[in-house]
């Protein structure tokens, strides 16, 4: 049957699909649907997640999954976090919100390096309530100015430790999985997609 990707940001709508693709899964996303939107009112990624995977379930009939995500400065004590989406204003103005970042942290005097991680918390969701819930991770450090046009969000001031280059500069695939190894995964989401593949899809 068919699976509800519960989500209504078309850069994560992408790697989702692209994630998803190996699986074989039937795959529609609520935008596609005419879904609404809930508001995001939990305090966490995981109860965020939980929140839109069950809303698409109730309002769909079909199993639903959600991705709820964020960036999260050390230095700003975790902040943008759950409100990662939220700094970027009504028109989602990402280079604005990245250059926030580099504001908050020059007003709170920090110094580089700048301890980061990208968190990201899945939910699947039945019809019948039941719930699943997955969690990934991926720590490295901000650098300013931003470096690379590819990919969504906060990826082109983001650096993962494993690689020299930010996720701004990579294509889907490369900020996916580490190279020379396609099944060690790299991004927070794709690290939690992980978790749920093994115990879920396959
Ligand atoms: P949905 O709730 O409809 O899925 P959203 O954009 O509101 O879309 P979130 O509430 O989870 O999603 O906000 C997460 C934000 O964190 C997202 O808008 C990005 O700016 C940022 N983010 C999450 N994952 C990211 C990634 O892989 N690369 C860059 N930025 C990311």
């Amino acid at each position: 049957g068919k699976l509800v990707i519960a989500t209504h940001n078309p850069g994560k709508l992408w790697e989702l699909q692209q994630l998803l693709a190996p699986h074989g899964v039937d795959a529609v996303s609520a935008g596609d649907l005419g879904l609404p939107e809930p508001e995001e009112t939990e305090t966490t990624f995981r109860g965020n997640a939980a929140l839109k995977a069950r809303s698409a379930a109730m309002a769909s009939g079909l199993p639903a999954f959600a991705d709820d995500s964020g960036l999260c400065v050390d230095a700003l004590d975790g902040a943008p976090g759950i409100y990662s989406a939220r700094w970027a204003g009504e028109n989602r103005d990402f280079k604005a919100a990245c250059e926030l970042v580099r504001q908050k942290l020059e007003e709170r005097g920090a110094t580089p390096p700048y301890r980061a991680n990208f968190t990201c918390a899945l939910a699947l969701v039945w019809p019948d309530g039941h719930i699943e819930e997955f969690e990934g991770r991926v720590d490295g450090v901000l650098v300013f100015p931003p470096k690379g046009d590819k990919g969504f969000g906060y990826d082109p001031i983001f650096k993962p430790d494993e690689l020299d280059k930010t996720f701004g500069e990579m294509m889907s695939a490369e900020k996916h999985a580490l190279p020379g190894d396609g099944s060690r995964a790299l991004s927070h989401r794709a690290r939690a997609f992980q978790t749920m593949a093994k115990a879920c899809l396959d």
